[in-house]
C-alpha cells in the first residue's frame, strides 16, 4: 500500500501532470480528471493539467490540456489506470522529476518511482476515492465535480455495478459520492447513450455471432462491414459487451479490422483471456483484456487458443 507517500509527494510538489491509457474509457478520463479537480480543490496555488489525446466521445466528462515541454521539468507525474507504459497516452509521461502509478490492472510492466497497484479495486477511480479517503485527514478536499468524474469511472469500468469487482467497497463508496451534488441521469446518458448506426451494428453482432460447442463466441467485424455501417473501429469498443447476457457463452472475442492490424477484444465470464492476450501483444484482466494481430489467419490462432481455455473451464 502505497498511499501515504503519493500524498506526501502531491503535496511537496508544484506542478502536478495526471496521464492515462490510450483509447480511454469512462475509468481513464475519471480517475484522471477526478484526481486533479481534488487536488485543484486541495491546493488552489498548484498547477494540475491532464494529458493525452482527447477522445470526442468522453467530452461530456472533461478536456485535455496543452501541455509545453517545459512544463515537465520539475513536475510530478501520476498515470491513472494504465498497466503497460506503452499504453500510456503521450509519451512524455517519464520527462518528470517523480513518477506514480495509480491502477487496478494486474501490475505486469512495472513502472514508476512510487507504485499503487490493486488489483482488487474495481476501477482506479475507486482507488482515487480511496486516496481521498486517506488524505483527507491531510486536509484535501473533494468536490462536486470530482463526485462526478470519479463516479462516472466506477459506474463505466463494473457495467453499472454489474461486473463481479463490484465489492462492498465499491458500493459504500457510490453511496458516499451520490451524496454529491452532479446529474446522475446526464452522466449516464454521456455514457450509454449510443447513435442510431451503432444500435444497428448492435443488430448485425447479435444476428451473426457464432458460438462453439465449447462455450466460445466470436465475431469478425471487417474494415468493408464497418465502412458499410459508418462505424470507426473506435466506437466498437462499446459494443464488445453485448454478447455478455446469452446463455452458454463462457468467453468472447471480437475481431476488429483496423487500418493496419486486427484489434483483439477478449471478454469471459470464467475462463482466464489475459493469458491469450499477452500472447497477442496485448494484456489486461484475467476476465476482460485486448490483444492485436496482424492477419486474419492469425485470428484463428486465437479462437484456437480461446477454445481451449473453454473446453478446459470447469465451472
Ligand atoms: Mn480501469
Amino acid at each position: 500500500m502505497s498511499i501515504q507517500p503519493i500524498i506526501e509527494a502531491i503535496k511537496t510538489y508544484e506542478t502536478i501532470i495526471i496521464h492515462r491509457h490510450v483509447r480511454p474509457d469512462p475509468d481513464a478520463y475519471g480517475s484522471q480528471a477526478g484526481l486533479k479537480e481534488m487536488i485543484v480543490q486541495s491546493f488552489p496555488d498548484k498547477k494540475v493539467y491532464i494529458a493525452g489525446e482527447e477522445d470526442p466521445s468522453l467530452e461530456f466528462l472533461t478536456n485535455m490540456n496543452q501541455i509545453f515541454d517545459e512544463t515537465y521539468k520539475n513536475a510530478l507525474v501520476i498515470v491513472c489506470d494504465t498497466a503497460n507504459a506503452g499504453r500510456i497516452s503521450d509519451q512524455r509521461y517519464d520527462k518528470g522529476d517523480k513518477l506514480i502509478k495509480i491502477d487496478h490492472h494486474p501490475n505486469v510492466d512495472e513502472f514508476g518511482d512510487i507504485m499503487w497497484v490493486d488489483t482488487s479495486a474495481s476501477s482506479t477511480s475507486e482507488m482515487i476515492y480511496d486516496l481521498y479517503q486517506s488524505a483527507k485527514h491531510d486536509g484535501f478536499k473533494f468536490s462536486d465535480e470530482a463526485a462526478r468524474l470519479i463516479y462516472a469511472g466506477i459506474v463505466g469500468d463494473t457495467g453499472r455495478f454489474l461486473f463481479p469487482s463490484t465489492t462492498k467497497k465499491t458500493f459504500q463508496h457510490a453511496a458516499e459520492l451520490v451524496t454529491y451534488n452532479f446529474d446522475r441521469p446526464s452522466l449516464y446518458d454521456g455514457i450509454y447513450s449510443i447513435k442510431d448506426k451503432i444500435a444497428r451494428l448492435r443488430g448485425y453482432i447479435l444476428q451473426h455471432f457464432e458460438l462453439s460447442e465449447s462455450g466460445m463466441s466470436t465475431i469478425k467485424l471487417t474494415k468493408s462491414l464497418l465502412d458499410s455501417y459508418g462505424v470507426n473501429p473506435m466506437e466498437t469498443g462499446q459494443l464488445v459487451g453485448v454478447l455478455g447476457d446469452i446463455e452458454g457463452i463462457k468467453a468472447w472475442v471480437f475481431f476488429i479490422e483496423e487500418e493496419d492490424l486486427i484489434r483483439v477484444r477478449l471478454r469471459s465470464k470464467g475462463p482466464v483471456v489475459n493469458e491469450i492476450a499477452n500472447k497477442y501483444n496485448g494484456g489486461g484482466h484475467p476476465m476482460a483484456s485486448g490483444a492485436s494481430v496482424s492477419s486474419w489467419e492469425e485470428t484463428d490462432k486465437v479462437m484456437k487458443d480461446l477454445d481451449e481455455a473453454c473446453m478446459n473451464y470447469e465451472g
